[in-house]
């Protein structure tokens, strides 16, 4: 991999649900070395700071029990224009934040790759499908709910319009072990692919990682990855409100981002659900700063890129 102009981009939200502390995630990414680490590889890092948010209400359609309905308004708009402004430039990092910050990263990676005549493509890692509609969500919590609306489910009134939405069949999860029952039967009735810990556990991370990568590959997409720190299982990662056990190990995590690496293919890329407040003396923010790390170059040993099917 050749050096890359990374741009790193603190969204400190924590809107997309009730827990506080996610706020303190894109100074913990600094404490942690994120920008030395990616530096020291040969890139070449810009931090451009935090964003705020744009000034935004409510919309009257929304349901009630939605956790602020106008800051996440105000998120997704200011983020989509913030992921537009580095995508000519080079390849985003939004340090985050909650994971409500990718309605607005993944929007305007979807209008950028519009522009660009290419499609976009989408790798979630999570515990969660992160599938809801405002209407769906029984918490509330829009960070449960930005893969619904970059596919253009319906019901965000007041949010910035999906001019292009993901398709399904562009979008794969890894690393599931928490789906609501509406998620589950909206997303089954989709081409989405999905991969929960269970079939993880059968079949590896990498051949259904390989044969995704393969399809951006072919259809020379823009791929936009989305770590939340969930993914991982929380022995490794404490650090984060919604702790489901069972998740990947260090290694999958690894494996994972040593092959997003070798594809030369991601063009962006989310760090979420950090709480440092959270954290056992800063270690899940390190391994979230090591995970980009082998996504952009870190190695142990140089070796010839290999298949896996
Ligand atoms: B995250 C949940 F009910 N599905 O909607 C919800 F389990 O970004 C959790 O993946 C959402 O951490 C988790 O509140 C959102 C819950
Ligand atoms: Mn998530
Ligand atoms: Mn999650
Ligand atoms: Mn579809």
């Amino acid at each position: 991999m050749s050096g890359k102009t990374c741009i790193l981009i603190g969204a400190p939200m924590d809107a997309g649900k009730k827990r506080q502390g996610c706020l303190m995630g894109p100074d913990a990414y600094r404490v942690a070395g994120l920008g030395a680490a990616l530096a020291d590889l040969g890139h070449d890092v810009t931090d451009i700071g935090n964003i705020a948010p744009d000034a935004a209400t409510a919309h009257s359609d929304l349901p009630a029990h939605l956790h602020q309905p106008a800051e996440m308004i105000g998120w997704t708009s200011a983020l989509a224009r913030a992921a537009e402004e580095a995508l000519p430039r080079g390849l985003p990092i939004f340090m985050g934040g909650d994971h409500g910050l990718a309605l607005g990263s993944v929007l305007g990676a979807a209008n950028h790759a519009a522009r660009e005549g290419r499609p976009l493509f989408v790798l979630w890692l999570d515990a969660h499908t992160d599938y809801h509609t405002p209407q769906s969500t029984a918490s509330g919590n829009l960070h449960g709910a930005p893969l619904g609306y970059v596919t253009g489910r319906e019901g965000f009134h007041g949010f910035p319009e999906v001019a292009h939405p993901v398709p399904h069949r562009n979008i794969c999860l890894l690393g599931l072990r928490s789906v609501d029952p509406d998620e589950r039967e909206a997303m089954q009735a989709t081409d989405v692919r999905y991969h929960d810990m269970r079939s993880i556990d059968e079949t590896g991370i990498a051949r259904p990682l390989a044969e995704f990568l393969a399809d951006v590959e072919a259809a020379n997409g823009m791929l936009h990855v989305s770590l939340d720190v969930d993914f991982l299982d929380p022995a490794v990662a404490p650090a984060v409100g919604t702790t489901v056990p069972g998740g990947a190990t260090m290694r999958e995590g690894h494996l994972a981002m040593e092959m997003i690496c070798d594809s030369d293919l991601m063009t962006s890329l989310d760090l979420v659900e950090l709480n440092p407040f959270l954290d056992e003396r800063g270690r899940t923010a390190q391994v979230m700063v090591d995970l980009a790390a082998s996504a952009l170059g870190r190695r142990v040993f140089d070796r010839p890129t290999r298949a896996y099917s």
